[in-house]
């Protein structure tokens, strides 16, 4: 069946030259003589999208023809990158692609580079689901992804005088990659009121009346899979004013602009992604984002399963909706409205139907990112939703009574209604009670949950709605588009490019670990990516790295409990020790380069303070005379999926260093040993499954154990703590005298450790930090022992592909199997 897709690509290379150039010059109407390469890369996009729109419109008639299960993937965001390289890769014509590029005149690199990011999303939950959509596809499951499609993703970041700086994310100027379907549109309500009427049948209905009116318009983006005629759909929803709510009559009268502003106000709903990740805050734009998105998909996927003309009973046999986070719980209230209120079936029926549609996964227990809406603002905004939400409150109270009478805490403890004040609805409640299974995305997380934030839901629905899916990462992106050397070589020792769709063959890799050719190729692959980061780094921010030294690498979303404050309190522990060195002492120490990169929300003050310190530390460190290469300290600006397929590559030892119990998962710890670096972390998240399978002595583990953090937290409170580790006492002194500017914008920094109960444990797990530390400069001395981990422990990686993981969500979750392609195309 892949050969005969092949059938559908580009015959050679000239059939694509001739492609690219046909649309340089119709479609983009240009002359070939000022083709520059962003032109290029329009074209080659263009011609590209073609052949995967053939695939798209196919996959599409082979799933309605079969009429088998389709899962939903509903998300708010989507962190997909850039798509030209991965369609290349995914339909098996990048070679191709590259000599005809060349022929024309251009680099394949500089014109993949010339894509902007589609960043749809903040962080960890918008790249997993981008990788989810990735895996679906190219394990042939029906699949669509319901979004919205933002005017600006997240902001860019930029930094000014060592602060950040957000600028607009305008991505959609030139973006080939979707189709609006202005004949895809769907009315979306606010507000407005509830009236009870009898039907003719003698039965009371509710009627959501008045209000106003939202259309939402579809945009489709072609998801195609690695190796597989399967090319899927993400369909994400516009705003624009409703017809009906154009005011002509202001328009008429001469209030022009105020018409305008109307239509405005409707488009604002689609126009930003919300920049918090793991934190909640009650925007009313929020909640209105969330039902219009919902809402919207709800409506596709009724009106797409209508067609089949089953009965209702059939829609959990044909459709499985996932939740990812509480972000569209209201997809639970909405489906629930839609059968009683709109298709006259019975509560309990409907809710039947419900519950055995949903699933839904949790990615935090953090408690300030459990998501809550206060009660007046639904009544106002969804009044009909409310009423529904308190009847599923209700009902589900009153099962509990059953089975656990007269227990008045609990009822309170479950409420779906929190009885504050304001009343506030808990989201994760909804999505528990309507969800027949609940996941967690690491083991450790999903023993959390079931133990702490939903113990209570344990005891009430039973163990068996509560499950675990470790999160995965697609090797197409984050091994073989990111790192295309390291896949070759892999590819040459492994008999070819299967472990990209069964990662489980990389063990294969561990027969060769003594192969010394293989080996050089391997620490030469590693050289160059740093080589390649090492001048992105002089180019963007003029500091000079040795690509010889260490590279010690912490990317991701700035915050708190992920420790990046600890990392640069190191660095400057780091630096102090150097200095208080003789310079023969100094010179026997291994050069490192300490690279951090990230966005903090542009609400959060203390994530913008770290990231102020990194820089001020940097300016210092990286121009004191006596350190030179052996301590540099670099903040990489902006980053994002572009600049992780870059940087992942090129690290020697990476961070994943959060309070035991706070990180979820985490993902790019996965990214970072399948590109053959080490880490080092803490007994946290997916770190613990990480070293499960590569084994110990291949991780650098420290710090605190989750069961231990409740204890330590606790006696800090009560004055019971062990004092401040005197290194770490050192390092605020030299912040506190000035050396790295003014100690008055770091003393938030300093005083949440010192002064106010250190909830994240920087203090506790100081000293075991810069253990670690040593410990890595010992191993990393030994470079063949090194290589060796390395080597071993990508070897031992095949769990953490995605693919694993979506088989595990078919299987356990949506009960839906993998189409088989080839026979009905
Ligand atoms: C909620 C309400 C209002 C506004 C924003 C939000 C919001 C937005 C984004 C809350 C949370 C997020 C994102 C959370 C996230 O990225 N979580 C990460 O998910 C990864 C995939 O499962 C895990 O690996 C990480 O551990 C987890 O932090």
């Amino acid at each position: 069946t892949w050969r005969k897709h092949q059938t559908s690509g580009f015959k050679d290379k000239d059939g694509f030259e001739r492609e690219v150039v046909r649309h340089v010059e119709t479609t983009l109407a240009r002359s070939l003589y000022n083709c520059d390469e962003a032109a290029a890369y329009s074209a080659t996009a263009l011609a590209f999208r073609d052949r995967l729109i053939l695939e798209w419109n196919r996959t599409q008639q082979r799933q309605t023809f079969v009429d088998s299960k389709r899962v939903y993937y509903l998300s708010l965001e989507f962190l997909m990158g850039r798509a030209l390289d991965n369609a290349m890769l995914n339909v098996g014509q990048k070679e191709l692609a590259k000599v005809g590029l060349s022929e024309l005149g251009f680099r394949i690199e500089d014109v993949i580079q010339q894509e902007h990011d589609a960043a749809l999303g903040n962080g960890g939950l918008g790249r997993l689901a981008a990788c989810f959509l990735d895996s679906l596809a190219s394990l042939n499951y029906p699949a669509w992804g319901y979004g919205l499609r933002y005017r600006y993703g997240i902001f860019k970041q930029e930094i000014i005088d060592g602060y950040q700086v957000e600028v607009p994310d305008y991505w959609l100027d030139f973006n080939p990659w979707e189709f609006p379907r202005h004949d895809v549109t769907v009315d979306i309500q606010f507000y407005g009121s509830v009236e009870k009427k009898t039907n003719d049948a003698g039965r009371t209905v509710c009627h959501w009346e008045g209000g106003e009116t939202v259309k939402a318009v579809a945009y489709d983006m072609p998801i195609p899979g690695h190796a597989t005629p399967t090319t899927n759909n993400l369909r994400l929803w516009s705003s624009k004013a409703a017809s009906g709510e154009f005011d002509f009559q202001k328009f008429n009268s001469g209030d022009y602009e105020s018409s305008v502003a109307d239509q405005q106000r409707a488009e604002t709903i689609s126009a930003v992604l919300y920049p918090n990740d793991n934190l909640d805050r009650g925007k009313e734009l929020r909640l209105k984002q969330q039902y219009f998105w919902v809402a919207a998909s709800l409506y596709d996927i009724v009106r797409r399963f209508k067609k089949t003309k089953r009965p209702w009973n059939e829609f959990p046999e044909q459709v499985a909706i996932q939740l990812n986070d509480t972000h569209p719980t209201l997809a639970i209230v909405e489906l629930q409205r839609i059968l009683v209120d709109l298709e006259g079936l019975e509560w309990d029926e409907a809710w039947n139907i419900v519950v055995n549609t949903f699933g839904y996964t949790n990615h935090t227990v953090l408690p300030e990112a459990l998501e809550k809406w206060s009660v007046p603002l639904v009544q106002h905004l969804l009044p009909r939703h409310l009423q529904i939400i308190y009847d599923i409150n209700l009902f589900f109270l009153q099962k509990v009574e059953r089975k656990f009478p007269g227990d008045v805490q609990l009822l309170r403890d479950v409420s779906i209604i929190e009885e504050s004040q304001p009343k506030m609805v808990r989201m994760a409640y909804l999505a528990i009670v309507g969800s027949h299974k609940v996941n967690g995305v690491a083991e450790l997380h999903s023993e959390l949950i079931q133990a702490t934030i939903f113990k209570d839901f344990v005891r009430i629905f039973g163990p068996d709605k509560f499950t675990n899916v470790t999160n995965g990462i697609t090797p197409r992106r984050w091994l073989h588009q990111a790192n295309p050397r390291l896949s070759e070589l892999i590819a040459s020792k492994t008999g070819g490019y299967g472990f990209l769709k069964d990662l489980t063959q990389l063990n294969q890799l561990e027969l060769h670990v003594n192969d010394k050719q293989f080996r050089k190729e391997w620490a030469e692959i590693k050289y160059a990516n740093k080589v390649r980061l090492a001048k992105h780094i002089t180019a963007t921010t003029g500091i000079t790295v040795n690509p010889t030294a260490l590279f010690d690498v912490q990317v991701k979303r700035i915050h708190e409990y992920k420790r990046q404050q600890m990392n640069i309190f190191g660095a400057i522990h780091r630096y102090l020790t150097l200095k208080a060195m003789s310079p023969e002492e100094r010179q026997k120490q291994l050069p490192r380069v300490s690279i951090f990169g990230g966005k903090a929300a542009p609400g959060y003050w203390m994530a913008k303070q770290i990231i102020h310190l990194i820089n001020s530390v940097g300016a210092v460190i990286n121009n004191d005379k006596d350190i030179g290469d052996l301590l540099k300290v670099v903040f990489v600006e902006d980053y994002n999926v572009s600049k992780a397929e870059m940087i992942i590559p090129a690290s020697d030892i990476s961070e994943h260093i959060s309070t035991a119990g706070t990180e979820a998962s985490g993902t790019s710890n996965m990214k970072f040993v399948l590109n053959g670096g080490l880490i080092i972390g803490t007994c946290d998240g997916a770190n613990i499954e990480i070293t499960r399978e590569i084994d110990e002595p291949n991780i650098f583990l420290f710090g605190h154990l989750s069961e231990e953090v409740e204890p330590l937290r606790h006696a800090h409170r009560y004055g019971a703590a062990s004092p401040l580790d005197p290194d770490l006492a050192r390092v605020f002194e030299e912040i506190e005298k000035g050396t790295f500017g003014n100690p008055q914008d770091f003393a938030g920094m300093i005083s949440a450790v010192r002064d106010h109960g250190d909830y994240y444990l920087v203090s506790d797990d100081f000293s075991s930090y810069i253990a670690t530390h040593d410990a890595v400069d010992e191993a990393y001395r030994d470079q063949e022992g090194w290589i060796t981990k390395c080597i071993t422990s990508v070897s031992r990686m095949g769990f953490f592909s995605s693919d694993r993981c979506i088989n595990e969500y078919a299987e356990g979750i949506w009960n839906v199997e993998p189409l088989k392609v080839g026979e009905h195309a």
